[in-house]
């Protein structure tokens, strides 16, 4: 039977950061991806880096394209009550800062670097179950191409995601933790200059939620909160101009350069966690074990975090022969997790209007904003969370 050391189940970025920095330590794995490669480029989602996300495709290899083209920011904005304020998170942190650099060239750098090593990566992989992962030698089965398939390793890593095969086949081993909130995201993407090209800006206005943000000095991410139960169809590019204008300043609004959008949708918000992220040989990372609403940006981060963790007790496995990293990895991943669960709630309380907050918490929510963007101490927490906890 063909064997590998480490199966990865997901081509997201998870898998292929893992795969990355499992092969730079001399490490055999194989990923299996249930879609095509273009299918998973083609998703639009993150766009802001933590510098601990950084640094990882550094020691992955794959940062040139990241230092030529990201956009490092050193601040972000507020917009309440028809005003702009900077959060210097720059200042506010000793120098640290966030990088805009979309998740669709991310995970294109990880998959050119992986194809350039020769490593292997079965896209198209139907139908992918886990077994004997209680054992010393788990297996993993698919299909393609009409035949079955099978691999036997040392470990598999689940990196596929929220609605993936990993987390399922454990489900009942699984303590799981959920929050979903009343509203969704609209997001755009058009090629047009962004309005505030280092900053990304977050809005609370009597409207809604609404946020500027960039995949480039020529392409532009824009968000508006909207209803759950609205469609994509229900929003032409005009209507979405409209109401993203009304949700910011009237400086920031008139600035707004518009054009066609080239994609358009709606995500769902949800907090989630799965405990714990370890089940003998099998270990979850990334989006296969937690969620977090996107207003922190920390989903992709999470997930280079939890990479980060797996893939050093991966190493310290077969290096050392010790499996401290590996017994360790499900509380040291969560421990961080968790924290950026509550930062990425504590955001999208303050920034979003629920259906039901009614007239008090409305004024809870000014109160917090005024007390946020005029102490010192306030908008330091806020900094510290925003640019990445320490490792
Ligand atoms: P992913 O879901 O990216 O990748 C999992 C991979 O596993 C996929 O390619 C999938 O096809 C594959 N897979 C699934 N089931 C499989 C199976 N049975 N067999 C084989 N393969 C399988 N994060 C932010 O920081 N900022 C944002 O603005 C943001 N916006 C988002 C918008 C949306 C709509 C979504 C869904 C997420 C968003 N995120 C955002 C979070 C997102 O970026 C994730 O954190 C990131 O994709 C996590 O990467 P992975 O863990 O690799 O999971
Ligand atoms: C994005 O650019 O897609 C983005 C930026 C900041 C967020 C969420 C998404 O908080």
């Amino acid at each position: 039977m063909r064997a590998t050391q480490v199966a990865i189940i997901g081509a997201g970025p998870s898998g292929l950061l893992l795969g990355q920095l499992l092969h730079k330590a001399g490490i055999d794995n194989v990923i299996l991806e249930r879609q095509t490669g273009d299918y998973v480029l083609g998703r639009i989602r993150a766009g802001i880096l933590e510098q601990v996300t950084v640094n990882l495709m550094d020691e992955a290899g794959v940062g040139r394209r990241l230092h030529a083209e990201g956009i490092v920011h050193h601040a972000i904005e507020l917009v309440f009550k028809g005003e702009r304020h900077p959060i210097e998170v720059d200042r506010l942190t000793g120098g640290k800062v966030v990088t805009a650099y979309g998740q669709t060239e991310l995970t294109r750098d990880l998959m050119e670097a992986r194809a350039a090593a020769g490593l292997e990566t079965v896209y198209e992989a139907a139908d992918v179950s886990l077994h004997d992962f209680d054992s010393a030698r788990p297996v993993v089965r698919w299909r393609k191409d009409g035949r079955q398939h099978e691999l036997q390793c040392d470990f598999i890593a689940g990196c596929d995601g929220f609605h993936g095969v990993s987390r399922a086949t454990v489900k009942d081993k699984v303590t799981e933790y959920e929050k979903v909130y009343p509203f969704g995201w609209l997001g755009v993407l058009a090629d047009v200059p962004p309005v505030s090209p280092h900053a990304i800006v977050y809005g609370n206005s009597e409207r809604g939620f609404s946020l500027c943000s960039m995949r480039s000095l020529t392409r532009s991410r824009y968000y508006v909160q909207c209803p759950l139960d609205d469609k994509v169809e229900d929003w032409s590019d005009e209507r979405f101009w409209d109401e993203l204008r009304r949700r910011l300043d009237p400086e920031l609004a008139q600035k707004i350069v518009t054009g066609p959008s080239i994609e358009k949708s709606i995500a769902p918000l949800r907090s989630f966690v799965a405990e714990p992220m370890r089940f003998g040989r099998l270990f979850l990372a990334g989006d296969a074990a937690h969620i977090v609403p996107p207003t922190g940006a920390k989903g992709l981060n999470l997930a280079a975090s939890d990479v980060k963790y797996l893939s050093s007790a991966f190493v310290e496995h077969y290096r050392e022969r010790s499996a401290a990293g590996l017994d360790h990895y499900s509380d040291r991943a969560l421990h961080r997790v968790w924290k950026a669960e509550r930062f990425s709630w504590w955001l999208t309380s303050l920034m979003h209007r629920f259906p039901d907050m009614g007239a008090f918490n409305q004024k809870l929510q000014e109160a917090e904003l005024e007390y946020l963007v005029h102490s010192q101490a306030a908008s330091t927490a806020l900094a510290e969370n925003y640019v990445g906890l320490p490792l």
